[in-house]
C-alpha cells in the first residue's frame, strides 16, 4: 500500500522534473532569506537563475553541521519567526546543539512522510502503534505520534522510560507495532521476560526501527524474540526527522527508499567531496527540496551508504540507499584499520551463547590502541565453565581478526552488566 501513490510511483523523468523545479525554487529562496547562502552562492559567483539541470547541483556549496552550530540558533532559517510553529533540536555529543525550525507546511510534509513510511511497512489505519521514540526536542517521538495520526492509526505517545510499565500497557493496549530505536527494543524485550509477558503472544506484528545503525543479523534476532517483521527507518533532525528514508515489504537487507520527491539524494566522497555515481559507497548528501523553516542545500549527513537505483517490486520509483553502516565520524581506526561498530555488533549477534548487549572500549597501551570487546553472555549459557567461556573469547576474538583484521580482547561479561538504553546506545567507550 502507497499513502501517496501519485508521488510515490511518479515515473522517472516527471520526478526529475519536478526536483528540478523545486531545486530552482529553493535555490532561490535561500538566496534572498538567508545571508549564510548568498554569501556561499556569491563567493563562488553562482546565482540561483545559473542552475539549468539537475546535475548542476555538483556546483553548489555544501552545507555542514558546523554551519548549524555557526549560526546558532536562528541564523539558517528561511522564514520569518512567526512563520515557525515547532522547534527540534540534536542533543550535539559533540559542541552546541542544532536548531531546527518549522513551518506548519513543513510539519504537514514530515506527517505524509511519516505515513507514507508506515505505509510502506504494511501499516495501516487498523494499526495501534505503541510509540517508544523520546518525546521531546528529539524528533523521534513527535515524528512518529503525527505521522500515525496522518496514517488514520492509533499512536500511542509511551515516550521512553518506566520499561516495566511500558510492557505492561503494550499488552493492555494490544499494540499492533512498535516504533523505537532497535537497542530499546531489545531492553523491552527483556522487561517482558521479566514481568512473566511472552511477547510473541502479543498482537504486535511489525517495529519500526531507527535512529541508530543496527545490523541484519539483530533484525533476524529482533523478529524471533519479539515475533515480528523488523523494518529499518532512518532520518535525521537536520534535513527533518525520521521518514527520510525506510524499507518496503518487498525490500531485502535493510535497502531504504528516499522520499525523494522531498529529498534529493548524493553520494560523495567524503575526502574529495566528489559525486559518486549510483551503487558507489561513500557519503549521504541530502538537500531538502521543500522545506521552508530551516531549508538545507547539499547537507553532509556523515552517514556512509551508497544508492541503490535498481527498480523495487514495491512499485515505488524512489531509489533506495543501502543499510547505513554508520556514520563517519563513528569510524574506528585502529592500528590503522577502519572499522565500524556495526560491523562487529555484525558477528558478535552470531555468536552461540551471547546476548546482543555489547560495548567496545578503546585504550592505548603506549603508543599502540587496544581495544576490548565486552558481551554478555546470554542467561542460559552463564552456567559454563571459565574453561568454555574463555574458549567461547577466543572464537569469537578469531572471527573479528578473520573478517575485519583486527586484534581486539573479546571478554564475556555477566547478563545484564552492560547498561541499558531507552534512546539511542552508546556502544563504543574511547579512552584514548
Ligand atoms: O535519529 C531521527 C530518527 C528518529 C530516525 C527515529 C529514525 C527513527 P538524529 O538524532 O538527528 O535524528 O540522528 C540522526 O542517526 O545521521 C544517522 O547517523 C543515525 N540514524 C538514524 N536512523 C538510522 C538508521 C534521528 N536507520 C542520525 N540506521 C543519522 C543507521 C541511523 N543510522
Amino acid at each position: 500500500m502507497m499513502f501517496q501513490r501519485d508521488l510515490e510511483s511518479l515515473p522517472k523523468d516527471e520526478l526529475q522534473a519536478l526536483q528540478l523545479r523545486r531545486l530552482q525554487d529553493l535555490c532561490a529562496r535561500i538566496y534572498a532569506n538567508v545571508p549564510f547562502y548568498q554569501r556561499r552562492f556569491d563567493e563562488i559567483g553562482i546565482t540561483p537563475k545559473d542552475i539549468k539541470s539537475l546535475s548542476d547541483i555538483k556546483y553548489l556549496p555544501f552545507t555542514e553541521k558546523q554551519d548549524l552550530r555557526n549560526n546558532y540558533p536562528y541564523g539558517l532559517f528561511a522564514v520569518p519567526k512567526e512563520n515557525i510553529v515547532r522547534l527540534h533540536a540534536s542533543s550535539g555529543t559533540t559542541g552546541k546543539a542544532t536548531v531546527v525550525g518549522y513551518t506548519q507546511r513543513d510539519i504537514d510534509n514530515w506527517a505524509n512522510c511519516m505515513a507514507r513510511s508506515y505505509a510502506s511497512v504494511g501499516l495501516t489505519q487498523k494499526d495501534m502503534l505503541h510509540i517508544a521514540y523520546g518525546y521531546g526536542l528529539f524528533t523521534g517521538g513527535l515524528g512518529a505520534h503525527y505521522g500515525a495520526e496522518r496514517l488514520g492509526a492509533v499512536a500511542i505517545p509511551m515516550s521512553g522510560g518506566s520499561t516495566k510499565r511500558q510492557v505492561q500497557l503494550m499488552k493492555d493496549f494490544g499494540a499492533t507495532a512498535l516504533c523505537c530505536t532497535p537497542s530499546y527494543a531489545l531492553y523491552l524485550y527483556e522487561a517482558a521476560k521479566e514481568a512473566g509477558i511472552n511477547p510473541q503472544e502479543l498482537p504486535l506484528r511489525i517495529g519500526v526501527f531507527g535512529a541508530e545503525p543496527w545490523t541484519e543479523n539483530m533484525r533476524h534476532d529482533l523478529e524471533e524474540k519479539l515475533g515480528i517483521k523488523a523494518y529499518n527507518i532512518y532520518g535525521l533532525s537536520e534535513v527533518m526527522g525520521p521518514g527520510v528514508a525506510v524499507e518496503c515489504m518487498e525490500g531485502s537487507h535493510g535497502m531504504m527508499h528516499i522520499q525523494e520527491d522531498q529529498f534529493y539524494p548524493e553520494i560523495i566522497d567524503p575526502i574529495t567531496g566528489e559525486q559518486l555515481p549510483d551503487g558507489e559507497e561513500g557519503e549521504l548528501v541530502l538537500t531538502t527540496l521543500t522545506k521552508e523553516g530551516i531549508p538545507l542545500l547539499r547537507y553532509r549527513t556523515r552517514d556512509i551508504t551508497s544508492i541503490n537505483n535498481v527498480p523495487c517490486a514495491c512499485g515505488r520509483t524512489f531509489r533506495r540507499i543501502t543499510r547505513l553502516k554508520g556514520r563517519s565520524d563513528d569510524m574506528l581506526i585502529i592500528r590503522g584499520v577502519n572499522v565500524y561498530p556495526s560491523q562487529i555488533e555484525s558477528i558478535i549477534v552470531e555468536a552461540e551463547g551471547t546476548a546482543p548487549h555489547y560495548q567496545i572500549v578503546l585504550a592505548k597501551e603506549g603508543a599502540l590502541d587496544t581495544v576490548e570487546v565486552l558481551i554478555e553472555v546470554a542467561e542460559n549459557s552463564f552456567d559454563d565453565t571459565i574453561k568454555s567461556l574463555q574458549k567461547r573469547e577466543q572464537k569469537i576474538q578469531k572471527t573479528i581478526k578473520e573478517f575485519l583484521g583486527v586484534t581486539t580482547k573479546v571478554r564475556l561479561v555477566e547478563p545484564k552488566s552492560i547498561e541499558r538504553t531507552e534512546g539511542k546506545a552508546k556502544h563504543v567507550i574511547d579512552n584514548r
